[in-house]
């Protein structure tokens, strides 16, 4: 079985020493980074970019972006305010050095085929926006909203971003590597250390994805919102998986296998389906979809004062189809009125949204919303449990003090 080609890995400190000027030499875009030097900034061990503590929360080895940070943001979400879940950390890879191999038995000819970085970017390049939502964003609300244990990062709500992706179709490369007709299944795997987690080695994380999607609107994306995708974000090349669940977006791609066969990886096996009471014997099928949420662009707990108009804000976003409205309730859900969305609803994008409200008396109060999209799925008031937390779907209740 051929092995995805060896990275040229050059050591983090060397990098930040050089900064892009090798990179510049060889002709070939690499992140420009200014190093972590934002004061009280968190290094955390396997990350480039900057945590500034205002906009992110440290998670293991994973940053969560402060959702009440993206008030200030517009549609697109931007690099310096996007979340990371790296399963292990990111590895500083040399677009000079990378290559795409890919291989399996869904190639005419059986012959591994390889692309550099140069020829993906000679290929006809598309930008498309697409949000990129971690299975388990909204995690923790399964305890703290509706007292249920689940495993995982225990991400609140800011495990999501937007932004514009540019790069090749995913369907030209496999074309041009000459996949076959009868073709069912890829496994895209990442050039990041393998996974060891409980003492076993999971090895590179990987997740099949069905050709059929790969077909419709997937992208091997080395641009995020204009610049060269961050290193973080997985330069050089990335896929973009519009809609789905964050993990079939894999970084750092390195090879895909093109199989006749269906495919798996505990990826698919052991984590992203759905156990629990709720679902059939042995998990759901892998899941593929994201869902719909929605949020105020408010600390939690924050506080607000009696006697004056408060322009609210926050957003709304439907993996399933484009946000049709979003309502609100002030009063703990006891009466509900619309919000005015302050964007054209799209497929893959999010909506902000805003409303007035005029608290008169003080003490807690809890704020509410709930997103309804043009397939007429609805937040419900509590999301189905599973064990590892994914598709939080329910009303977040989001709890103020008015003084
Ligand atoms: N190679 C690789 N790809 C990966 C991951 C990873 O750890 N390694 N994490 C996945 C998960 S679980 C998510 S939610 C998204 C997060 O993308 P981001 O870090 O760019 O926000 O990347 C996915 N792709
Ligand atoms: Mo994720």
């Amino acid at each position: 079985m051929p092995n995805p080609p060896a990275p040229a890995r050059r050591s983090l400190l060397k990098l930040l020493a050089a900064g892009s000027a090798a990179s510049a030499v060889a002709g070939l875009a690499a992140p420009a980074y200014a190093a972590p030097a934002v004061p009280g900034a968190l290094a955390v061990p396997g990350m480039v970019k900057a945590l500034p503590p205002e906009h992110f929360t440290v998670r293991g080895t994973n940053a969560e972006a402060r959702f009440d940070g993206f008030a200030d943001t517009g549609l697109l979400t931007p690099v310096d305010r996007f979340f990371v879940r790296n399963h292990t950390s990111t590895p500083v890879l040399d677009a000079a050095d990378w290559r795409l191999t890919l291989w399996g038995d869904g190639l005419h000819g059986r012959a591994p085929v390889h692309l550099t970085y140069g020829q993906l970017r000679d290929l006809p390049s598309v930008t498309r926006t697409a949000l990129i939502e971690c299975a388990g964003n909204g995690r923790s609300l399964y305890a703290s909203q509706q007292g249920e244990p689940v495993t995982g990062t225990a991400w609140t709500l800011g495990a999501v971003g937007a932004a514009r992706w540019r790069g090749a179709r995913l369907s030209d490369v496999l074309r041009r590597a000459g996949i076959a007709r009868d073709a069912v299944d890829l496994l895209p795997r990442g050039l990041d250390d393998p996974y060891v987690s409980g003492g076993v080695d999971h090895g590179r994380v990987r997740r099949p994805l069905p050709v059929a999607k790969a077909f419709d609107d997937v992208i091997l994306a080395y641009e995020m919102n204009g610049e060269p995708l961050p290193y973080d974000h997985g330069f050089p090349v990335r896929l973009v998986v519009p809609s789905w669940v964050g993990i079939a977006s894999i970084k750092w791609l390195g090879d895909i296998e093109v199989s006749t066969r269906p495919l798996a990886s505990p990826w698919s096996t052991d984590w992203y389906r759905l156990f629990g009471t709720a679902h059939p014997e042995g998990g759901s099928a892998p899941i593929s979809r994201q869902t719909l949420k929605s949020a105020y662009q408010l600390p939690s707990g924050a506080t607000l004062e009696a006697g004056r108009v408060h322009r609210l804000t926050g957003r709304a976003w439907s993996a399933l189809a484009p946000v049709r409205t979003v309502e609100v309730s002030t009063d703990g859900g006891a009466r509900w009125r619309p919000a005015r969305l302050l964007d054209t609803p799209r497929r893959n994008g999010w909506v902000r949204w805003t409303v007035a409200w005029h608290p008169h008396r003080t003490g807690p109060v809890t704020l509410l919303s709930r997103t309804t999209d043009t397939a007429g799925n609805t937040q419900p008031e509590r999301a189905v449990h599973n064990t590892q937390g994914y598709l939080f779907d329910a009303v977040v209740r989001h709890p103020v003090t008015v003084v």
